[in-house]
């Protein structure tokens, strides 16, 4: 133990370090010892605020480090998106085509078992539709149809007497409320394309009368910005507003875009929001994402608006709908949609005894 010390020291007193400090000490007196120690502590709380002020800098750095790091990245990625929160697309789902009405087909996207509904929104159908086959009699308690054409032309009769064909961008804003019972026929020849939408009506909206906003294509709103064309069915985008009134707030566009434009639309906060394609492929959400074609509805997360990009050679046309959620209960049977089953129970009783709305049902029928 000893030994080893005495040889820790002696080499210790050999190194050429230890003695210089040692013989600069031995040279230097007292005073001047006093003088060393005080300037040494003078150099040691020199120190000591240089590393507190790097310490503090330090910390006041980290919290800015990552954003800057994530803006950078995202700047860098050829466009910036302006949305502080943009939403991405949670589910992707194909509409196939499933018969329905008489002799019909429709694609389903909302309404189908993978995506029963999304609040305020129940249904969603791309219809294709020759004669004879349609939408003959039938009634609708509860909430709101909205029919777009996208292709020749549509035409209703209702049990009040209303009567109108809807044509190639025409819209047909249906307030069902308490009760309608009408027929929905193919008014051309050829195949009838169109798009159907049942948005939900609030407990205290169900039982409203029946109303109707029909828009023809030449009146509906439409906005243009850096090769994309907006038809404004409900809503605002690039500053243009729908004059359609929606009792449960909603938001309905027709995006077209040229070959190579971008779009950033903002949605808002705490809406459900979909897309849904009609026309070519495009890049949704995120432009790192791959490209999605049409038939297909995509389910948006939550966020602040929608990012898209046609990176294909060809023009990219999609409905982009919002809607504010309702937060209710749904009970569905067929064409009523209400809060309870005992509401389910009364329309359909309602119905079959013609009350409450339904007046009109027994001794009317179309004449299509
Ligand atoms: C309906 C069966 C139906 N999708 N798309 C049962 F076919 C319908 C119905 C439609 C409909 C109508 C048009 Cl124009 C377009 C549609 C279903 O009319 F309401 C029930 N209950
Ligand atoms: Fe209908």
């Amino acid at each position: 133990m000893t030994t080893t010390m005495m040889r820790l020291r002696q080499h210790l007193s050999s190194s050429p370090i230890y003695t210089s400090a040692i013989a600069r000490i031995g040279n230097n007196r007292l005073p001047l010892q006093k003088q060393l120690r005080t300037s040494t502590t003078a150099r040691n709380n020199k120190l000591l605020l240089l590393l507190l002020v790097l310490l503090v800098l330090f910390f006041l750095l980290i919290p800015t480090v990552p954003p800057a790091r994530v803006m950078s990245s995202s700047s860098s990625a050829a466009s910036s998106v302006p949305f502080e929160n943009p939403r991405s697309v949670v589910k992707k789902l194909l509409a196939e085509s499933q018969p329905e009405g008489q002799g019909a087909t429709v694609r389903r996207s909302i309404g189908r078992h993978e995506l029963r509904n999304l609040d305020p929104f129940l249904m969603l159908d791309e219809f294709s539709v020759s004669k004879p086959a349609g939408f003959p009699d039938h009634p609708h308690r509860g909430f709101e149809t909205v029919t777009y054409m996208l292709e020749g032309a549509f035409t209703h009769q209702d049990f009040a007497g209303h009567k109108g064909t809807i044509r190639t961008g025409d819209v047909q804003w249906m307030t069902a409320g308490r009760g309608i019972v009408h027929s929905e026929m193919p008014a051309g020849d050829g195949v009838q394309k169109g798009l159907q939408l049942w948005i939900n009506l609030s407990s205290k909206d169900k039982m409203i009368e029946p109303k109707y906003q029909e828009l023809q294509s030449k009146d509906i709103s439409r906005a243009e910005k850096d090769g994309v064309e907006v038809r404004i069915i409900a809503g605002e985008a690039f500053g243009v507003r729908s004059p359609v009134y929606t009792r449960t707030p909603t938001m309905y566009m027709d995006f077209t875009m040229r070959p190579g434009s971008q779009l950033h639309q903002p949605v808002p906060q705490g809406w459900n929001a979909f897309v849904y394609i009609i026309d070519g492929e495009g890049v949704f959400g995120r432009e790192t994402s791959a490209p999605v074609s049409a038939h297909h509805c995509l389910v948006l997360g939550p966020g602040d608006g929608l990012s898209v990009w046609n990176k294909s050679g060809a023009p990219l046309r999609f409905a982009l709908v919002a809607g504010q959620p309702l937060g209710e209960p749904v009970v569905q049977h067929g064409p009523f949609v209400m809060n309870t089953r005992a509401e389910i129970q009364q329309a359909m009783e309602d119905f079959y005894y013609g009350r409450n709305g339904f007046e009109r049902a027994q001794q009317w029928s179309s004449s299509a």
